[in-house]
């Protein structure tokens, strides 16, 4: 259960000025979070919120209320909270040396090991971590009705988005009667679901369909796992970047009778990301955290230096452990 604490309410409550930003390569969740948070707090009489995102604004969210509110680069004054979203860690934002007098962290992602890498725990006033929470936006919905902001249209469509975002459109096994409530509520409050859901599964830029068919095209399977990749020619091909390939890892998992399915993506030279998608049995998020990275348990990704060749030989043989292991 999502527990909003009284010093939570308080921080927000008693001060005037706000700095709120989530995760570099930021998705529905960040971006509806921070957004539906910054609208209420504006609603409730702050005058002086920031939302900050180091990559700014993917093309396919630009249509979320209030996205060009949306900056990329902190301002030098000292604000009175620095709230993080959809991440727990200073790194994850991407940003340094953000001044503010308190910072609060809001997300449901599991600490890394390393997370006080940055001595920013030592500095926090107040957080709310629920792993369980299907979505950032579910814990940002019970702050604004703990607040007792009324939920507009334009907070109910940023909110629904990260709700719609983070559970697959209401397919993944986070969807309990809690996501389904709450979305009940937003659409109730004004949000409108084919026309987010346009927005967001059918608006795909021609070309990264295009990239979508070349990556397809060297989909595998092997021992419980299914994988596609995509490399630096096939984006060069294209005219595409790392942005179209963002939901491709869901291709492979489609597959039946497999555990695990994978995406394989050349950042640069010799350097490759992989995102995991565990079909229920298999926790990928411990495999990402034995080469640094990190997610959830059917969610997960990391960084990988060395060729394809040898990446897929890492990671295959970690899969195929935690397979065996599983049966
Ligand atoms: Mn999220």
């Amino acid at each position: 259960m999502t527990k909003i604490s009284t010093k939570l309410l308080s921080v927000i409550k008693q001060n005037k000025s706000f700095i709120i930003a989530g995760h570099i390569n930021p998705e529905g969740d960040a971006i509806g979070s921070a957004l539906a948070l910054a609208l209420g707090l504006k609603k409730i009489g702050k005058k002086d919120v920031c939302v900050l995102f180091r990559d700014g604004v993917p093309e396919s969210l630009k249509f979320l209320p209030s996205a060009k509110m949306i900056r990329q680069k902190p301002p030098r004054k000292e604000y009175d909270v620095f709230i993080i979203v959809d991440c727990n860690t200073l790194e994850r934002t991407g940003f340094e040396g953000i001044k503010a007098k308190n910072t609060v962290i809001i997300d449901h992602h599991v600490p890394p090991p390393d997370a006080d890498k940055s001595g920013l725990y030592r500095s926090v006033a107040a957080a709310v971590i629920d792993a369980q929470a299907a979505a950032t936006g579910i814990i940002i919905y019970k702050l604004l009705t703990a607040l007792k902001i009324p939920i507009d249209k334009n907070i109910a469509t940023n909110l629904y988005t990260a709700l719609l975002v983070d559970t697959g459109g209401f397919r993944y096994s986070n969807t309990s009667p809690e996501s389904l409530m709450m979305a009940c509520h937003l659409v109730g409050a004004g949000a409108r679901p084919w026309e987010i859901t346009k927005e967001i599964y059918e608006s795909i830029p021609f070309k990264s369909m295009k990239l979508l068919g070349l990556s397809l095209a060297t989909l595998d399977k092997k021992d419980g796992m299914t994988w596609i990749t995509v490399t630096g020619d096939m984006f060069k091909k294209t005219g595409t970047t790392a942005e179209d390939s963002e939901d491709f890892v869901d291709y492979p998992r489609k597959v039946k009778d497999i555990e695990v399915s994978l995406f394989f993506r050349e950042d640069e030279k010799d350097v490759f990301k992989i995102s995991l998608r565990s079909k229920g049995k298999i926790d990928v998020q411990k495999i990402a955290n034995s080469f640094g990275g990190g997610g959830h348990f059917a969610a997960a990704g990391c960084r990988i230096k060395g060729t394809l060749q040898q990446v897929q030989k890492k990671i295959f043989t970690a899969v195929r452990k935690a397979i065996k292991e599983a049966k």
